[in-house]
Parts: C-alpha cells; structure tokens; sequence
C-alpha cells in the first residue's frame, strides 16, 4: 500500500475520496483533468505515494519522475495534443506557484503556448 498523507487533496483522489475526472490510471500513477483548466488539454499526472516536490522526488524515488514524463506523452495521445506538442510543468515551491504538496505534472497543450511563461 502507498503512503499517503491524511490531509492531502491527491491522496485523496488517489484513494477514490474525492471525485475527478480521470485520464488514465497507471500502476504508479493516475493523471486526472485539472478542475481549473488553464488550456483545452490540462491534466495533471500524479504518483499514487505522496511525495510532495520534484525535487523530493527526484531524490527519493528514482524513475518516478521518468514514469511522470512517459504519462504525460500518453496523456498527450489521449487527447490528440502529441503531435502538435505539449508542455509538461512540475511548479515545484511556493515561489513558483506550487500550492498543492503532492508532486504533479501538468500536461498543458491545444492551444499556442508562450514562452517564458508568466
Ligand atoms: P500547483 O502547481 O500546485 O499550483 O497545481 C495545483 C493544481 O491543482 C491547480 O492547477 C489546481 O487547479 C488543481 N486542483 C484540482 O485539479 N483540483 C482541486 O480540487 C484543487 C486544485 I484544490
């Protein structure tokens, strides 16, 4: 069983306690549609264990982030996005927009995106 965190929103998603609209369940993985949508394709993938940052996970669970990024080009099929492309965001501290402390990458795409991005 995956560790989780009593409090954490993706947990509880992860657990089937709080509804959304899920995009594809993995073994390490679900990804689900971001219920603000900042684009018509914005799914967020996250890890069924609760970590809370890229970067803790980059170091505590080597491959998870790898296995985040092979979902997101499946997600990015799913939807039709793969081939024009797609951008994958990990907002990863409190200073960059993080507010939900379980790691998740967001699969942006279907329309033009900018860059840098605000
Ligand atoms: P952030 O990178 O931590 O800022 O992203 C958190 C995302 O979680 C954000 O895009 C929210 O719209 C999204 N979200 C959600 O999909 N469902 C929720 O119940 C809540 C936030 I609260």
């Amino acid at each position: 069983m995956a560790s989780r965190e009593p409090n954490c929103l993706f947990c509880k998603i992860v657990a089937g306690e709080v509804p959304a609209e899920i995009v594809r369940e993995g073994e390490r993985t679900i990804a689900f549609r971001d219920i603000n949508p900042q684009a018509p394709t914005h799914v967020l993938i996250v890890p069924r264990e609760h970590v809370a940052t890229a970067a803790e996970a980059a170091h505590a669970d080597v491959g998870l982030l790898d296995e985040i990024a092979r979902e997101a080009e499946e997600v990015a099929k799913v939807d039709g996005v793969a081939e024009t492309g797609y951008r994958l965001i990990f907002n990863t501290g409190t200073g960059a927009g993080q507010t939900v402390f379980h790691v998740h990458g967001h699969v942006l795409g279907g329309r033009g995106l900018e860059w840098p991005p605000g």
